[in-house]
This record gives C-alpha cells, structure tokens and sequence, in this order.
C-alpha cells in the first residue's frame, strides 16, 4: 500500500469518526440551552483532521478490538480535543481570532459561551465513556487513560508550562516537556484508549507508549516547521499574532533544517517502535509518514 491508498483510508475513518460524532451530538432536542449546543458543534464540525481518534480506532483494529467502541471513545476524545482548542483560542490564553480558518468560538459567540462549550464538550465526553458497551475494568482504564492525559499532569498541564514560557528563553528539553504534555499526552491517550478496546499485554502497552512518545514529537516538530513554512491554513491561525513570535519553537530553537531531521529521527523511532506487531501495525506505521509529510 501507498500513500494514496494511506489518505483514501484516512478519508474513510474521518467519515466514520464524523458519523458518530454526529450521532453523538445528536442533541438539541430537549436542549436545556440550544446556544450552547449551537456553540459546541460550531468547533467540533469546523474541519478537523480527526487524528486522535483515527488513532484511537487503528490501534484497536490492530489488537482485534470492539471496533464500535473504538470509534465512541475517540469520538470522545475528539470532544476533549475540541474543549482544549476554544479554550486555547481565548483572548486570557493563545488569543487567536482564527482557528482553521474560521474565526474561533468565541469570535462568534462570545467568551463566556465559549468557555462554557468547551466545558461542556469536556464534560460530555466522559458522559459517553460512562456508557460503553465493554466490561466495566476497561470502561475504568479508558476513563483513567484519556482523564490522566487531559489533566493536570498532561494537556492542560502543558497548557500552563506553555503559557508560563512565553517571552523566556528556553532550552529544548524544556520545550519537548511543553509539547510532550501539551499535545503528546492526549495522543498517548488516544493509542492507549484505543488499545483497551482489546486485551492488549504488557509488551504491546509499552510498545505503544513508546510509538505514542515519539509520534507527538513528531507530530509537534511538524507543526513547528510549518508554522514557519506556512501555509493557508495556518497562516489563516496565525493573523494577527504577534505574540506568537515570542515562542520557542523547534525551528527557532535548533534551525529549520535541524528541526526537519529531528522530526525524521522521531519518525523513525515511532516505526521502530511497532516492531513488536510485525505486518499488522501497517497502517500505523504509513500514519507516522502521513504526520511527517502533512501539510496542515
Ligand atoms: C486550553 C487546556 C488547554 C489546552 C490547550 C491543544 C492545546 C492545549 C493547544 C492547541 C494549540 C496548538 C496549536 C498546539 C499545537 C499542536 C496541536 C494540538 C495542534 C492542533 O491539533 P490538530 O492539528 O488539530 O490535530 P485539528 O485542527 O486537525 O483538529
């Protein structure tokens, strides 16, 4: 298979991560206040990548397991992601008049709604988890996984070492531990959800953190590159942001062309990682090379 064929599936699995998200927010009628509700779809359905919960769903096709269930818990963690990048938008944290190239939630419906729908987004995710259709020792581990990679030791964690970095020099040790919980933590989540879905052993866990570890790095050293190499996209984000020049980022921190073979390194490594399933972490390896070419 090629990298063609790796962005055909990737299209599938979006539709189908959209589908049950859809099914999911399914839930204006009866709403107790349909403005929030109108607010927590604008984010969720403004043209996401879908990448956790892909994730999410290949890790467990890979070990065998409850494909339906897969595709609940990473449409719940598309929902923690969502919460993370109003939030990240508001004018106290990032303060990004754009998001995707859409003006971001609270340009449309004001701060206070668009705290509250990234809390409900937050919130509802583990609303769903609660109602897996899996024993009730995994339902425990997903919470545990997915809550622990969102929480105080992991995104929003990162969120604050991100926030407290800014216009301070920093070293590249300190940066990997901003992304690491910044963005790593929720991909590891979303591998790890995805692997109890199964009954994945000690050998395939500690695989996976290790392809979970260096797949963030890779996907956040790319997502340096192509803040500086721009592209519509992100440029579209980024409109207005001079503060953002104040940020350590890889390409500042090691140059371009060593951040490029930095990403490459963890590339490999995220392959090298897999090794435990033999052929059948293909697509998880073409992953690691659609992250390393991606565009946006
Ligand atoms: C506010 C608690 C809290 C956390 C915010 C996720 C995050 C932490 C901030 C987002 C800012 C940012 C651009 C981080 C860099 C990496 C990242 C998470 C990019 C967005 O993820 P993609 O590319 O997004 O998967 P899409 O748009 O495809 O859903």
């Amino acid at each position: 298979m090629n990298q063609v064929n790796i962005k055909e599936i990737l299209t599938q699995y979006t539709s189908e991560v959209n589908s049950v998200l859809k099914e999911i927010m399914n839930i204006e009628k009866n709403a107790l206040a349909p403005g929030l509700v109108k607010a927590m779809k604008y984010s969720l359905f403004s043209g996401g990548k879908r990448l956790r919960p892909i994730l999410t769903l290949m890790v467990a096709e890979m070990l065998d397991g409850d494909r339906d269930s897969a595709l609940r818990v990473g449409a719940s963690i598309e929902l923690v992601h969502t919460y993370s990048l109003i939030h990240d938008d508001l004018p106290s944290m990032d303060d990004d008049d754009f998001r995707r190239g859409k003006p971001s939630n609270h340009k449309v419906f004001g701060t206070a709604t668009a705290i509250l729908a990234g809390d409900a987004l937050l919130t509802f995710a583990f609303n769903i988890l609660s109602k897996l259709n899996l024993p009730p020792d995994k339902v425990l581990k997903i919470i545990e996984v997915i809550s622990q990679g969102a929480g105080h030791n992991g995104m929003v964690g990162g969120q604050v070492l991100d926030l407290e970095a800014e216009d301070k020099e920093i070293s590249l040790e300190e940066l990997k531990k901003i992304h690491s919980g910044k963005t790593g933590a929720l991909f590891k989540s979303s591998i790890l959800a995805g692997a109890y879905c199964a009954n994945p052993d000690r050998t395939e866990l500690t695989a996976l953190e290790r392809y979970a570890r260096y797949l963030g790095l890779t996907f956040q050293i790319v997502d340096d590159i192509l803040d500086v190499t721009g592209n519509e996209e992100v440029l579209g984000k980024r409109v207005g942001r001079d503060d953002e020049l104040n940020k350590a980022t890889y390409p500042r921190l090691l140059g371009l062309k060593q951040a490029v073979k930095e990403a490459e390194f963890n590339a490999e490594k995220a392959r090298d990682s897999l090794g435990p399933f033999g052929e059948r972490a293909f697509l998880l390896k073409q992953l690691v090379d659609y992250i390393l070419v991606r565009q946006s």
